[in-house]
């Protein structure tokens, strides 16, 4: 049981923002708090072709979402606020809430704008005092920056996020390693990380069975997933009993830059796509510099919602224009060639050393 040794040993703390661009905006437009507020593409009155970015918890009484198309919203929610993504003031809030996270410790992951996992052990000497630490951060984020977020406490990354879950909205959690494994075991196997939405059917074909919990996943034979994930099969297997030897900072946010474009109307004309696809190309380029490049992200989505992504690596460079367009457009014709679907969105992204 090498695996379990390793982990009892640790303290992990996940911070996670509440509804993090709507909090602000709320915020900053007192008059909206207590209504639906949503923050993302223009609704255009229903006929607005974007994505929602995130909403406040009024809005999602509603069954809004991040990711859901705009014009879904406005039907679910016509008389709810719809604000414009203000990135450059979200990065600055992030920025200083990163200030005080970072004075906890230095051994912190940086997962998103609004997310992180703290590595504790040094520090505390039980998941009782990395509560105390979660309770002053929380305290100096509501002071500095009058925002709340919610804070989890585990024996590894996967318990201290999961824990985050269960706190939100502006909660703190503690899930002792004693009660790991238990605590997982009734809800849905999606609470792991890694398996969404596909993984979770795939595990359901499996077993013959709807709404799989992770009690219901444990029962699969660590051979049988490695069959099912291939090499991930084993991580899962020890996830379902609560055992997640990823250590904070492992998974490196990967760092990129990029745009996306929604056609007015849904099209397959090559002149049009390769129009926007150019500019798209040559923005994020532009925006780049010279930082150096080691791979392209081509996404498209279809007229039926159905969403492709393509990407490619390549050693790090600085590579020339062409060369990076050429590449997009390569990964381009991969995703577009086989299918009769009219395109709705193209994206171009570019992935930078760190
Ligand atoms: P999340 O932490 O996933 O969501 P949230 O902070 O809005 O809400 P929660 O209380 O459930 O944590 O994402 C952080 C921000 O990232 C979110 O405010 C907006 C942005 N985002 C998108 O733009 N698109 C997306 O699909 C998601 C999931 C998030
Ligand atoms: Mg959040």
């Amino acid at each position: 049981m090498k695996n379990e040794d390793l982990e009892e040993k640790r303290v992990v703390l996940h911070v996670d923002m509440d509804y993090f661009f709507a909090q602000i905006e709320e915020r900053e437009n007192p008059r909206f708090r207590g209504k639906p507020l949503i923050v993302g593409a223009d609704p255009k009155k229903g006929a607005g072709r974007g994505v929602v970015s995130t909403c406040n918890y009024e809005a999602r009484k509603y069954g809004i979402k991040s990711g859901m198309p705009i014009s879904r919203s406005y039907k679910l929610c016509p008389e709810g606020v719809f604000l414009p993504v203000n990135m450059p003031l979200y990065k600055r809030v992030s920025s200083s809430i990163f200030q005080i996270i970072e004075k906890e410790t230095e051994k912190i992951e940086r997962v998103s704008l609004d997310e992180a996992y703290l590595d504790l052990t040094k520090k505390v000497k039980n998941l009782k005092e990395a509560e105390s630490i979660g309770k002053k951060i929380k305290e100096k984020i509501k002071r500095k920056e009058d925002l709340t977020c919610s804070v989890g406490v585990g024996k590894n990354k996967m318990m201290a996020k999961i824990a985050c879950e269960e706190a939100k909205p502006d909660g703190i959690k503690v899930i002792f390693p004693k009660d790991s494994s238990k605590v997982i075991l009734k809800k849905s196997v999606e609470i792991i990380p890694g398996i969404g939405i596909k993984r979770k059917k795939e595990i359901e074909n499996y077993l013959k069975k709807k709404d799989v919990t992770v009690a219901d996943a444990k029962k699969i034979k660590k051979e049988n997933l490695e069959k099912i994930f291939g090499k991930l099969g084993k991580e899962f297997y020890w996830k379902f009993r609560g055992v997640d030897c990823e250590k904070v900072g492992e998974k490196k946010e990967t760092k990129s830059k990029g745009k996306e474009y929604t056609f007015q109307k849904d099209t397959y004309d090559p002149k049009k796509i390769i129009k926007i696809f150019r500019y798209l190309v040559f923005q994020t380029i532009k925006e780049v510099g010279k930082q150096k490049v080691k791979g392209v992200v081509v996404t498209c989505r279809f007229e039926d919602f159905e969403t492709h992504t393509k990407q490619t690596s390549f050693p790090l460079k600085f590579y020339k224009k062409k060369v990076l367009y050429k590449k997009g457009v390569s990964l381009l014709l991969h995703l577009i060639t086989k299918t009769k679907k009219r395109i709705r969105l193209l994206g171009f992204r570019l992935i930078l050393e760190r």
